[in-house]
This record gives structure tokens, C-alpha cells and sequence, in this order.
């Protein structure tokens, strides 16, 4: 009994020592341990054996189907271990990864500079009503100032919104004073497209409020915001603007990347683009927003994310951004 079991054993080693595919371990585990093995033979014939001989070879026989076992799934393991380690070099293995759009790349540079400089980053509706888009922010019905801002009026009576300055109303409502939150988001306008405008569009919006806010806090911010976003000098321009939401109001242009303030097809031949929209919140906004004008001021900025990101990156046309024009798109890869 002994021999033959040392037999099986010393077969199944020599087998195992050749080069062997999954397929053929499967096909040596059943001969050597499964039901009709020589090992489940010895197992079967214990019954019939004498007390003694069941003693002396009933642990022997169960000892050596296990240790077979072992064998054979040590074997296995090996071989799952080796797959997936060899590569073939010739083969071209290029892995095919998308990229964020250049204004997600430079709305995020925006929100985490706003973020460190203590702002809440909110959002709001695209589809908005007239009153956060217009009435709440000082523009009644009829003011000449929606001229300025034509949309998408829905079926449902609702528009597609011109400005996230819905965000300052909705904020102020939620939160109360103080106050300092930035809103990203889509924009829509009823607009004639050229390089550098698009019917939809990206601005983040930021508002600040407290007592004492006052407009070189708002410059501050302005400052911070563009020299981190173009890392290098860019020429700013700040000049009075009019927006009924804000008093006194503000225009802030970046002189043209393209012609470096020369005048081009881009800047429409003006050497400035217009970049950011700002002021001192009006007193009526606070109100419709629940604020007291007596105890507290407040600044808000709108900025133009798309013509930002056309600037950082030296697009010469807004429309490339809408396009979804991947070969365009990749260059932005990061
Ligand atoms: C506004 O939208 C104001 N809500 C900004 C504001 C916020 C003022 C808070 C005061 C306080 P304006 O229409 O100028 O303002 O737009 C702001 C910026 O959005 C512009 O400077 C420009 O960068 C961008 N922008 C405006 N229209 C378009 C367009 N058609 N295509 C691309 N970008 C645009």
C-alpha cells in the first residue's frame, strides 16, 4: 500500500513538472483525485478492509488525496499568477482618454481661488422666472435694460437665464447677511454670434456682503482672481459700466491676448475684451433679497468664464468652445 501510494504521488509530481495549459491541470485533477482515481479506488476499498488495516491506512489514504489536491491547486495558482504579465510590445497600446473642456478647466481655477479666499461655492436654476433673472435684481418689466439681455422665453412661462445674478437672490434668501458666495453655471442670450459672442455661455457670479464692504474690496478680488488665473502680467482696464443691480457698476476688459491690443477679427478691431461685469449691490437688491441697505453693503461680480478661458488659452473664436469638435478640444488635454 505504501509503494503504491508513494507511486502516485512521484506520477503526479512528473506530471506537473511539464508545461502545462489550465486545460490539462482540469484534466490531471480528475484523474488523480477525482471519482474514478486511483486515490478515490484506495478510499473506497477501506470498507472492506480489516479493522486493523482501516486504521493503519484510512489517515494514510485521506492524508494523500488532500496532499494531491494541494499539489494540483498550487499549480493552478501559479499559472493564474503568470497570466496577464507578458505584454507584446508591437502592439500600439495608445489608452483613449477624454479631457476637460478648457472652461471646466478654467472654472474650476476660478471657484478654487474664490474658494480660498473664503467664498461658498452654490448654484442655481438654468431655467429661471423673470423674477430672479430680472425683477429681484432692479429690472421691472419694461425697463429698457432687458433689451440688453434678450433670452428664451419657455412655454411655461419661465426663460432660459441671461446672468447668474439669479444666484445673488437665491443666495441672499437662503443665507442671509454675511454673505460671500460664487455660482458657475451656463447662461443663455438671444445674441448675434461673431468671434466673441455665443447664445450660451458660462459666468460665475460672486457676491460678498457685510458691514463695510466697500468698492477697493471688490478690486482686491478682481486682482487676485486674474493675476492667479494668467500667472503672468495681463492689462486690465476698468471703466464705468451700468447694470440696474449694482450702484456704482463697472466694466472690467482684458486688453485682446490674439493682437496683444493691436486690434484683430477677434477683439473686433478694439484691442479690449470685455471680460467682467461688477459693482456695489443696489440697496433695492439687498431689500428684495432681505437685507437691511442700513446695516449692510455688499459687492458682486459677474465674469465671463468662456471669454476667460478663450483668453488663457489664445482661442481666437468663441465658437470653437460650443463646437464639440474633438480634434479642437484635445489640444486643452491635461
Ligand atoms: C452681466 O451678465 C452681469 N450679470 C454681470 C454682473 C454681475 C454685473 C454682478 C454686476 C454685478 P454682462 O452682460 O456684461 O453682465 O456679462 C458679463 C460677462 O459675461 C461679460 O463681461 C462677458 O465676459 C460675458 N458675456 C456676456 N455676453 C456674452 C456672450 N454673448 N458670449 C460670451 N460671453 C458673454
Amino acid at each position: 500500500m505504501e509503494e503504491k501510494i508513494a507511486k502516485i504521488k512521484e506520477n503526479l509530481k512528473q506530471e506537473l513538472k511539464k508545461d502545462l495549459k489550465e486545460a490539462d491541470i482540469l484534466n490531471i485533477k480528475s484523474m488523480y483525485v477525482g471519482k474514478k482515481s486511483e486515490i478515490q479506488e484506495l478510499l473506497a476499498s477501506l470498507k472492506d478492509m480489516s479493522v486493523e488495516d482501516k486504521r493503519k491506512y484510512g489517515s494514510l489514504i485521506n492524508s494523500t488525496k488532500k496532499e494531491l489536491e494541494e499539489l494540483i491547486n498550487k499549480k493552478l495558482e501559479d499559472m493564474e499568477n503568470k497570466l496577464d504579465i507578458s505584454f507584446d510590445d508591437t502592439v500600439d497600446y495608445e489608452v483613449k482618454t477624454g479631457s476637460l473642456h478648457p472652461v471646466t478647466i478654467v472654472a474650476k481655477e476660478v471657484t478654487d481661488i474664490l474658494k480660498r479666499m473664503g467664498f461658498t461655492v452654490v448654484s442655481g436654476p438654468e431655467m429661471e422666472t423673470e423674477y430672479y433673472n430680472f425683477e429681484a435684481l432692479n429690472i421691472p418689466k419694461d425697463h429698457p435694460a432687458r433689451d440688453m439681455q434678450d433670452t428664451y422665453y419657455l412655454d411655461n412661462g419661465m426663460l432660459l437665464r441671461t446672468q447668474t445674478s439669479d444666484n445673488q437672490i437665491h443666495a441672499m434668501e437662503k443665507y442671509g447677511a454675511p454673505l460671500r458666495i460664487c455660482a458657475p453655471g451656463r447662461t443663455f442670450r438671444n445674441e448675434d454670434l461673431d468671434a466673441n459672442h455665443e447664445n450660451t455661455f458660462f459666468q460665475i457670479e460672486g457676491m460678498v456682503i457685510d458691514k463695510g464692504v466697500s468698492t477697493p474690496n471688490l478690486m482686491y478680488v478682481m486682482e487676485c482672481v486674474l493675476s492667479e488665473v494668467f500667472k503672468t502680467d495681463v492689462k486690465v482696464r476698468l471703466r464705468p459700466g451700468f447694470f440696474p443691480f449694482t450702484e456704482p457698476s463697472y466694466e472690467m476688459d482684458i486688453s485682446c491676448v490674439m493682437c496683444g491690443g493691436k486690434g484683430c477679427p477677434t477683439c473686433k478691431n478694439e484691442g479690449w475684451i470685455e471680460l467682467i461685469g461688477c459693482g456695489m449691490v443696489h440697496p433695492n437688491v439687498l431689500r428684495a433679497g432681505g437685507i437691511d441697505p442700513d446695516v449692510y453693503t455688499g459687492f458682486a461680480f459677474g465674469i465671463g468664464l468662456t471669454r476667460l478661458a478663450m483668453m488663457k488659452y489664445k482661442i481666437n473664436d468663441i465658437r470653437y468652445l460650443n463646437s464639440g469638435d474633438i480634434r479642437y478640444l484635445k489640444e486643452f488635454k491635461i
